[in-house]
This record gives C-alpha cells, structure tokens and sequence, in this order.
C-alpha cells in the first residue's frame, strides 16, 4: 500500500497510528506530497487532500476514517473499530469529536499565519471548538491500554495541538485527559509517527 501523506498532517497521523497499531506500518509505503501544490494527488484524490491511500491493486481510498476502517478490516476487523452497538457508535462519535477540533485546528493555525495582513472572524469559532473539544475528551473514558480510533484521535488532536503551539498549554483544567497523555505519548504508535515539517516540500 502506499499512503500519500503530509508529515504535518493530524490525518495523515491518524492513518500511521492506526496502522502501527494494527501491526500493518511494514505494508505501508510513505508517499510525501504536498496537497497544495502536488497535481498528481488530484489525479488520485478529486479533494487533492492527505491521507490518501492506493492499494496494492490500484484501488484508491481518502478521508482517514475510511481508510482506518480498511485497516482494520485488513487487520482481521472489530480491533478499532468496534463492530456494531454502542461502543461502536461511541468510537465513531469521539472519532468524530476529535477529527472536528483537528480541521478547526488546522484552520486556526491557517487563519493566525495570515492574521497580520488579513484577520479572520472565524478565529474565536475556531478556538471554541478546540477547548470545547477538550473539555468533552476530559469525561471521555479514554484507554491507556487498547486503542479504539477514539484513543488514536484523540492523541493525534493532542499531538497536533502540541506539534503547532508548543507554549499554548492545554493541560490547565484537563488533569484527565493530561494523564491520558502521559501514559500513551511514548507508546510506540505515537513515537514512531511524529509530526515534523517537510524535509522536500517549503510549505508547512
Ligand atoms: N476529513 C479529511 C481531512 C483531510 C485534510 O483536511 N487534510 C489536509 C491536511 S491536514 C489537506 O490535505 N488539506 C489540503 C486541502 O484542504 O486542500 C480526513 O479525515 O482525511
């Protein structure tokens, strides 16, 4: 498989966690594109966005809830992604959760980079639904032993959140989900796939 990703990417990461998760990372080849600027990904994504992921037979998934469900289902299936009821339904809703406050994350760092030449008014939208979303996680009955997706969003959002604004301090008024943190940051899913800035490509 090949996976078509940015190193900056909360989506991106969330495919990789999950894959090392599911003992699947040695099958996966890493594809750095820049969604921007990079035509061929719109040649294989119409949304021109990562993740995106080809399989072995030419088959081409995007948006990284799916393509973690492959992966699961590649892996035997119901390992993160529970098979039905409410805990599937729960992970689904957490995986939701955490996949809102990363696009509104992502777009506040957009919107805050261009802040000096162009204010955006969607910047208070933005950080409301980070913190909102972090006080939510707080109450979440997050593992620190079996990852769902729920785990594996959750510390991607985490990871993101400390990647773009190391000096913002989330852990203030979140004991919870801040030794959830602990526990789980130097697991090997979460080490082995650091974000860092492109070594080819200039943008962010
Ligand atoms: N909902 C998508 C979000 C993917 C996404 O927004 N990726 C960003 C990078 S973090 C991207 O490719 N942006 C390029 C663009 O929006 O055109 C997913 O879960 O995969």
């Amino acid at each position: 498989m090949q996976l078509w990703l940015a190193f900056t990417s909360p989506f991106a990461r969330k495919v990789r966690v999950a894959a090392h998760e599911l003992g699947l990372a040695s099958e996966i080849e890493l594809v750095e594109t820049d969604p921007w600027t990079d035509p061929r990904l719109r040649a294989v994504n119409p949304l021109a966005k990562v993740p995106t992921l080809i399989l072995e037979d030419g088959e081409i998934l995007y948006e990284s809830s799916a393509i973690c469900d492959y992966l699961d289902e590649r892996a035997g299936g119901g390992r993160l992604l529970p098979r039905a009821g409410r805990e599937r339904r729960r992970v689904l809703r957490v995986q939701g959760l955490t996949d809102g406050a990363a696009t509104a994350a992502g777009r506040l760092f957009a919107a805050e980079r261009r802040a000096a030449t162009q204010p955006d008014p969607m910047t208070p939208r933005f950080e409301q639904a980070i913190a909102a979303s972090l006080d939510a996680l707080e109450t979440e009955p997050l593992s620190t032993e079996a990852f769902s997706m729920a785990e594996v969003g959750a510390a991607c959002l985490l990871g993101y959140l400390d990647f773009r604004w190391p000096e913002r301090d989330w852990h203030a008024g979140r004991p919870v989900l801040s030794d959830w943190w602990a526990a789980v940051e130097n697991r090997p899913s979460i080490a082995q796939t650091a974000h860092h800035l492109s070594t080819t490509a200039p943008r962010p």
